[in-house]
């Protein structure tokens, strides 16, 4: 499969260009926006940052969601920094799919539209103060553990973004694991809300790693530009590792029966989310898909007249630097 997928991505370039490509890939070196690259590459690169970007927008809403109802004024501005700081992550990325020569509007179309991707987890509702905690420490959780690789990656705009939006991103965990460790330690109320938030996100982020290896139909090939630099089961495999013992200091359980430590391996053995609704929820059947786009486009429409002023203003500038040069 992973062979007819590489067919299928690669493009009609002349196989010598190909190979000189490849082996700066191999030898670490970055890949910068004015330089040849294949066809197949570039579009990989704007499917994946594009959704990426998407990602971090669409990720506003369920956390955006509880801003006027934090408990406190100090919750209250530290979620509204992590809100803005996940919109500063999908600006740097916008920016780095620029790059490679799709405009901004464009990606919003297909987003608005449809047409393109964003991360399955925010497909879900935020139901409860809790699960700001469990978005934090489970969903940033994941996302670090996908993204910290991905500092390496052989697209240098992609490369560089993503330093700063680790650095971010390790915050915004921290914060989710505080809310967290306050409701598990808090009155048996709470206790229950951490275990409930904590029981309806851990599938959900299971997924965002993607597809099992034998699914996925884009590694192979990402993974030999270096575009990917782990395959979807051992980021997923690295983040049950890692958020076990958390959950076990939590006091809390995790919602699987199987969950056991193989020493073998050095990792334990989890049960997989339920795959059928993984695609029924890419597929626009998630319980939060429609409003979340109907949430985008509506910021679209209403900054409509946002955009139009700034572009008048820029046109005004313009005209007058014309006018007196
Ligand atoms: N959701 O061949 P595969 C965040 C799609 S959140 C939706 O394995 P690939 C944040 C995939 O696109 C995280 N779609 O694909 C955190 C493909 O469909 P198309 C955002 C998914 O690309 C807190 C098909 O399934 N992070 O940052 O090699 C607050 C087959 O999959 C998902 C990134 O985007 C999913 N979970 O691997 C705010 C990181 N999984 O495109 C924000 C960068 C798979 O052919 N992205 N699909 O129609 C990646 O590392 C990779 O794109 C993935 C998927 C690991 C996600």
């Amino acid at each position: 499969m992973y062979a007819q997928m590489i067919r299928s991505e690669a493009t009609q370039d002349d196989p010598e260009r190909l190979a000189a490509f490849q082996a700066r890939i191999d030898a670490g070196e970055k890949i910068e926006p004015k330089e040849w690259m294949p066809e197949g590459y570039r579009k990989t690169l704007i499917r994946q940052i594009g959704q990426h970007a998407h990602s971090e927008i669409v990720g506003q809403l369920p956390e955006g969601n509880w801003i006027t109802r934090a408990p406190t004024l100090e919750r209250k501005a530290i979620l509204l920094a992590k809100v803005q700081d996940e919109a500063g992550h999908g600006l740097y990325l916008y920016c780095a799919a620029e790059t490679l020569g799709v405009s901004r509007d464009e990606l919003f179309e297909m987003l608005n539209s449809g047409k393109m991707k964003y991360s399955s987890i925010f497909n879900y509702p935020t139901l409860t103060w809790a699960d700001m905690g469990a978005v934090g420490w489970l969903v940033d959780g994941a996302a670090i553990m996908n993204q910290v690789p991905l500092q390496r990656t052989s697209y240098g705009p992609y490369a560089r973004a993503m330093v700063r939006i680790c650095k971010e991103e390790s915050f915004h965990q921290r914060q989710g694991f505080d809310i967290m460790m306050k409701m598990a330690n808090g009155t048996p109320a709470q206790k229950r809300m951490a275990q409930d938030a904590l029981d309806r996100f851990w599938y959900p982020s299971l997924m965002m790693f993607g597809p099992s290896d034998k699914d996925s139909v884009h590694s192979a090939q990402s993974m030999a530009w270096k575009i990917k630099m782990n395959t979807n089961d051992e980021l997923r495999q690295k983040f049950v590792d890692q958020t076990v013992p958390q959950a076990e200091y939590l006091g809390l359980t995790v919602p699987d029966d199987t969950l056991a430590w193989n020493a073998e391996k050095g990792g334990y053995d989890f049960a997989q989310p339920d795959w059928d609704e993984f695609y029924d929820v890419l597929k626009g059947n998630g319980p939060c898909n429609a409003d979340r786009l109907e949430a985008r486009r509506t910021a679209w429409d209403e900054g409509a007249w946002v955009r139009e002023g700034m572009l008048a203003h820029a046109e005004k500038k313009r005209a007058a630097r014309m006018a007196a040069e």
